[in-house]
């Protein structure tokens, strides 16, 4: 009997190249995750110079970006990284929603992970409470689900032709 095959990441960020999509809107929260996201990338090896960072107006921008960043072939995997908070805007799920499934889209078409660091909540405590103040660092996740990400994808079997 064959072993069963188990495939997992490592976070290895060596010789790793990340664009980082971030968002402008709501930047007292944004500018906290792109500094969790550049310290995750640079804890676990990926070297600063090879950290891009593109600024987009707000979320909904992100994945036009994250998607043309991605379809690039110069970064290995994108982060985009914003706040949308339901407290400042009426369409708040018109504008989280369509980030969301943007972001998807943009790595399913492109075969690059880029990975949603995008916070959504109620008020701006608790978006500063995810960005670094008390409850972790959503842009420090995200790096190290792209690191994860890229090693996995480089193990896994190829696409067939
Ligand atoms: N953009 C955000 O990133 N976060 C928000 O909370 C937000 N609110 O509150 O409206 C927001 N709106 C702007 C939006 O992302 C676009 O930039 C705008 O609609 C132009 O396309």
């Amino acid at each position: 009997m064959g072993s069963t095959m188990r495939y997992e990441g490592r976070l290895r960020g060596e010789g790793i190249r990340v664009a980082l999509a971030c968002s402008r809107f709501n930047d007292l929260i944004t500018e906290r995750l792109v500094t969790g996201a550049r310290d995750g990338l640079i804890r676990h090896g990926v070297d600063d110079a090879s950290i891009t960072e593109a600024w987009v107006p707000g979320a909904f921008e992100l994945p036009l970006v994250a998607a043309r960043l991605a379809a690039s072939g110069e970064f290995d995997a994108v982060i985009a990284l914003g706040a949308v908070i339901r407290g400042a805007t009426g369409h708040y799920e018109h504008v989280a929603g369509q980030c969301a499934s943007g972001v998807q889209r943009a790595q399913l078409d492109t075969g690059v992970p880029v990975v949603f660091g995008v916070l959504t909540t109620d008020t701006l405590d608790q978006a500063l409470e995810r960005a670094g103040v008390k409850a972790g660092n959503k842009g420090f996740e995200a790096a190290m689900t792209a690191i994860e990400m890229v090693d996995l994808l480089r193990q896994l079997p190829k696409a067939a032709e």
